[in-house]
């Protein structure tokens, strides 16, 4: 993707579920948003989305989105895998990568997911600018001026970062990635010793923005291998030239008992495209996906209960804390 790689080197320098059954073997858990202490291993949960969600439990990426077709409708890198599922109870295994496999793995891997049996295990290989995309996209019919999307995700137990930046959201309404006529929004991260997140916006006919609301996202060592909950949200302007557009995400760590607001872009010029019969919202994204500065080491991401909405997926109430 040299597009994606250009437009960024520009820039400076980031079923709600059953809290019993679920033991990730973390150590380290406790809470670092400052919000105190929930139960170790345990994500604060998020509302229950009213357009679509996948935990991978169909142990596949076949999932049908809302009015027909696949909701996956590329996975560069990306495999549905289980611990608690394979032939051999316990041992992980890869039970889809583009067709259904049963393949386990003999070393020491912990693919346990947050929710349910299985999750997504996205892949970079060392040394590599593996363009490992997950590429969702909903009905242009159904694209939404104003969504919600959220997703757990595991920190690589191995991560490190090369100071240059990384992929994490791009959502758009036409045109791929950073391009169309309509709004781009997103969320990178980067960093040498810690990574940082922030956000950017493309207005619609061009690259996107600058790094907006840079803050701390993963520090290293001490968050391998810890789940998160990550909960982005896009709205475009009011009305043509309005500049009212918002962007904000919130996180939380695992055994922290509410979510952290870590974004609240305001005054942005997120612009539905000129032409009615293109979509008028948000409907496409891609989530990791390039990584500008390989891995060292080879280093795999686990996503899981990936939510979209209209309404809320952060609890009434703690939006703004
Ligand atoms: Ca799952």
């Amino acid at each position: 993707m040299a597009n994606d790689q250009a437009h960024d080197t520009r820039t400076t320098v980031a079923e709600d579920r059953v809290a019993a059954a679920v033991s990730l073997n973390v150590a380290g858990v406790a809470g670092s948003s400052g919000s105190g202490p929930g139960a170790p291993g345990v994500l604060p949960a998020m509302e229950v989305a009213n357009y679509f969600t996948d935990g991978f439990e169909s142990a596949d990426l076949n999932r049908q989105r809302p009015g027909g077709g696949d909701f996956w409708v590329a996975n560069q890198y990306g495999s549905v895998v289980t611990q608690t599922q394979g032939t051999t109870p316990g041992q992980p295994t890869v039970v889809y990568n583009g067709s259904v496999v049963n393949i386990g793995v003999s070393d020491s891997k912990d693919w346990t997911a947050t929710e349910g049996d299985y999750c997504l295990r996205v892949r970079y290989n060392a040394g590599q600018s593996d363009n490992a995309t997950q590429h969702w996209k909903i009905q242009e019919a159904d694209a939404m001026p104003e969504i919600y999307m959220g997703f757990k995700l595991r920190v690589p137990v191995n991560f490190k970062k090369s100071g240059s930046n990384n992929k994490l959201i791009v959502l758009w309404m036409d045109g791929r990635g950073n391009r169309g006529n309509g709004s781009t929004t997103s969320m990178e991260f980067r960093g040498t010793d810690d990574a940082n997140w922030y956000v950017k916006v493309g207005e619609g006919d061009q690259v996107l923005g600058g790094d907006q609301g840079y803050a701390p996202w993963i520090s290293y060592p001490e968050d391998q291998g810890r789940w998160m909950t990550i909960v982005f949200y896009s709205k475009a302007e009011s009305s043509p030239g309005a500049s009212d557009g918002v962007v904000k995400a919130w996180r939380a760590w695992e055994g922290d008992s509410e979510f952290e607001f870590t974004h609240n872009i305001t005054g942005q010029p997120i612009k539905l495209p000129d032409n009615p019969s293109d979509p008028q919202g948000f409907c496409e994204c891609e989530m990791l996906g390039y990584p500008n500065g390989a891995y060292a080491e080879d280093t795999e991401f686990l996503m899981d209960d990936v939510r979209i909405s209209s309404t809320p997926l952060v609890p009434a109430g703690t939006e703004g804390l």
